[in-house]
């Protein structure tokens, strides 16, 4: 295992996690011996496998994690399912008994082969293996192996289950192990992906009203912003993309697409989409209902974002180069016009009154670009979509938005804010933080610093929003499921710090406090389920307004 370990280094591994057990032995003492690793330690496995999510995200990097044989391994499905679906690079190591301990009424033995199913990208049984020089040298390419396999794009989870023999303590040490390259050089070096001839741009020449729209995952977001300034593109950007900045932002989509003839209005010659598509729903349906506009995706990734059935074109290589495109004149101002004026109808409405949406806006425009805010699933990432206004240097926003599930939420924030070396908060709602409660954990036993901004309506906000909530018989106790939990309580166990913010200042003083500190905070701001979705449908109606009253849907 040291051989192993030692390698995932050399390539670039700089995380772990461990969850305690006996069969894993091995792999613990190894990754723990290992200098350049850095291991985080959790009591539970559902938890380390979020932790690890969030550490492979912030830090662009695949990170290990090992837990013992059983339903402990099975416990890591959640994080790997996401890992999966969003293609963070994960290395999970799984300790297993020997193939005689198989089936025959061994305590802690489940069947492990292929435990993950399709979410893992590639699965290998290593065996056990006495540590001979060929061995050794085959557990290093092997090692190399997992690492790139997890990193190549598009990345993803990689499962090796270890059976082990006892002992899984040596008496002795093994004798030197000379098998590395020197000067600390990985095994197998992988030559980097080279950028496609296409590059420099596929052979279209677009006019007219052209349109981006950006998700997770758009490549260069940076120089995306620039080009769409540079050629009067309008750009819808999900903040996930890291794109919405730049003077053709659009940041209020979400809320302009809900007009009818505002989007009949604006019906793009050209869409091109990039990274996922975002969450938000009237894009999607407004999307979907263009089947007869030429839709064309940069997917380096080769993820056929594509719910649809609209795209006709993908591209692998970059956007058609400036020199390619005419746009029409007035195109960007019929975006970003209506743009600015929902975001002043958007401020005038939610006023200083501390609510969901105001928490999200004033986070995006609060929150230093050297800070991570992290975004649950349900209405915090749909808040932050609609809410956040564009901003040219903002924090980073990550989610864990591959398999939109609530579970895991607190381990892989506190996953982003170790491996991310930068200051995180989290914006979660209570039955997500409920969820992964286990996870404050993190706080005490790792002593790592989270500022947890809660947006507590005592259970699913969200589900107000969908027709089930006039079931009145069923919808409380088993949709939006209330659970009365007192968080300042909850802080006090996890040994976390607790504010409570009922006015505008509080909350930003509470961040004020919580984000150079070195604990973890949680920041509670109550609010009523009721009345947030009146407030959102207030707010919609507000743009939907202020575009008639300015003449713009037509
Ligand atoms: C693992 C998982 N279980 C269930 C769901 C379904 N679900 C979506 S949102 C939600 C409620 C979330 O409530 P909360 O975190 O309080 O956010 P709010 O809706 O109040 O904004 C649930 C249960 C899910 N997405 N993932
Ligand atoms: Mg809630």
């Amino acid at each position: 295992m040291g051989a192993f370990c030692d390698e995932l280094a050399r390539c670039g591994l700089r995380h772990a996690c461990t969850s305690p057990g006996s069969r894993n032995t091995p792999i613990v003492l190894s990754l723990a011996r290992t200098p350049d690793i850095r291991c985080w330690s959790h009591v539970d496995e559902r938890c380390a496998g979020f932790f690890a999510v969030g550490a492979a995200k912030a830090s662009g990097r695949p990170v290990a994690i090992t837990c013992t044989s059983g339903t402990a391994a099975a416990n890591l499905m959640p994080a790997v399912i996401e890992a999966s679906w969003a293609r963070v690079p994960l290395i999970v190591l799984t300790a297993d008994r020997p193939p005689e301990l198989r089936d025959v009424g061994a305590g802690q033995t489940i069947d492990q082969l292929k435990l993950y199913g399709s979410a893992a990208k590639w699965f290998f049984e290593v065996g056990a293996h006495e540590a001979t020089p060929e061995r050794l040298r085959w557990i290093r390419s092997l090692a190399c192996r997992a690492y790139w396999t997890a990193l190549d794009a598009p990345g993803g989870p990689v499962h090796l289950n270890f059976p082990f023999r006892e002992p899984l303590v040596l008496d002795e040490p093994l004798p030197e192990d000379h098998t590395g390259r020197p000067n600390g050089q990985p095994y197998v070096l992988v030559e980097p992906s080279t950028t496609p001839a296409a590059a420099r741009g596929p052979g279209l020449h677009p006019s007219g009203r052209l349109l981006v729209v950006a998700g997770a995952g758009t490549p260069d977001p940076h120089g995306l912003a620039e080009y769409t300034a540079r050629t009067g593109i309008p750009l819808l950007a999900d903040p996930l993309s890291a794109a919405r900045r730049g003077p053709a932002a659009v940041a209020h989509y979400d809320l302009l697409l809900r007009a009818p003839a505002f989007m009949s209005a604006r019906r793009p010659d050209f869409v091109f989409r990039l990274g996922e598509l975002p969450t938000s729903k009237p894009l999607r349906i407004w999307l979907a209902a263009l089947a007869d506009v030429p839709q064309i995706t940069l997917d380096p990734n080769h993820t056929w974002q594509d719910p649809d059935g609209v795209v006709g074109m993908r591209l692998r290589g970059a956007l058609p180069q400036p020199d390619q495109i005419s746009v029409e004149p007035g195109w960007l101002e019929a975006w970003t016009g209506p743009d600015r004026e929902a975001a002043r109808s958007i401020d005038g409405l939610l006023g200083e009154d501390l609510s969901e949406p105001l928490v999200a806006r004033v986070l995006g425009k609060w929150l230093p670009p050297e800070a991570t805010l992290f975004v649950a699933s349900s209405m915090p990432i749909r808040d932050v979509e609609t809410f956040l206004a564009a901003r040219d240097e903002g924090p980073l926003v990550l989610a864990n938005r591959g398999a939109n599930g609530i579970d895991g939420t607190v381990s892989s924030a506190f996953g982003a804010a170790a491996a991310g070396g930068r200051p995180v908060v989290l914006l979660a709602g209570d039955v997500a933080l409920a969820h992964d409660i286990g996870g404050l954990l993190a706080a005490r036993r790792l002593g790592l610093s989270l500022t947890i901004v809660l947006l507590n309506n005592d259970g699913g906000g969200i589900f107000h929003f969908l027709p089930v909530a006039g079931e009145g018989d069923a919808f409380e106790e088993h949709v939006a499921t209330p659970h009365g939990l007192e968080f300042e309580r909850v802080a006090s166990l996890y040994g976390c710090a607790y504010e409570l913010a009922e006015q505008l200042d509080e909350l930003k003083g509470a961040l004020g406090r919580s984000l150079p500190g070195p604990a973890t905070t949680i920041i509670e701001v109550r609010t009523d389920r009721v009345e947030n979705l009146a407030l959102h449908r207030r707010v919609a109606d507000a743009v939907m307004g202020a575009m008639e009253a300015a003449g713009r849907v037509r």
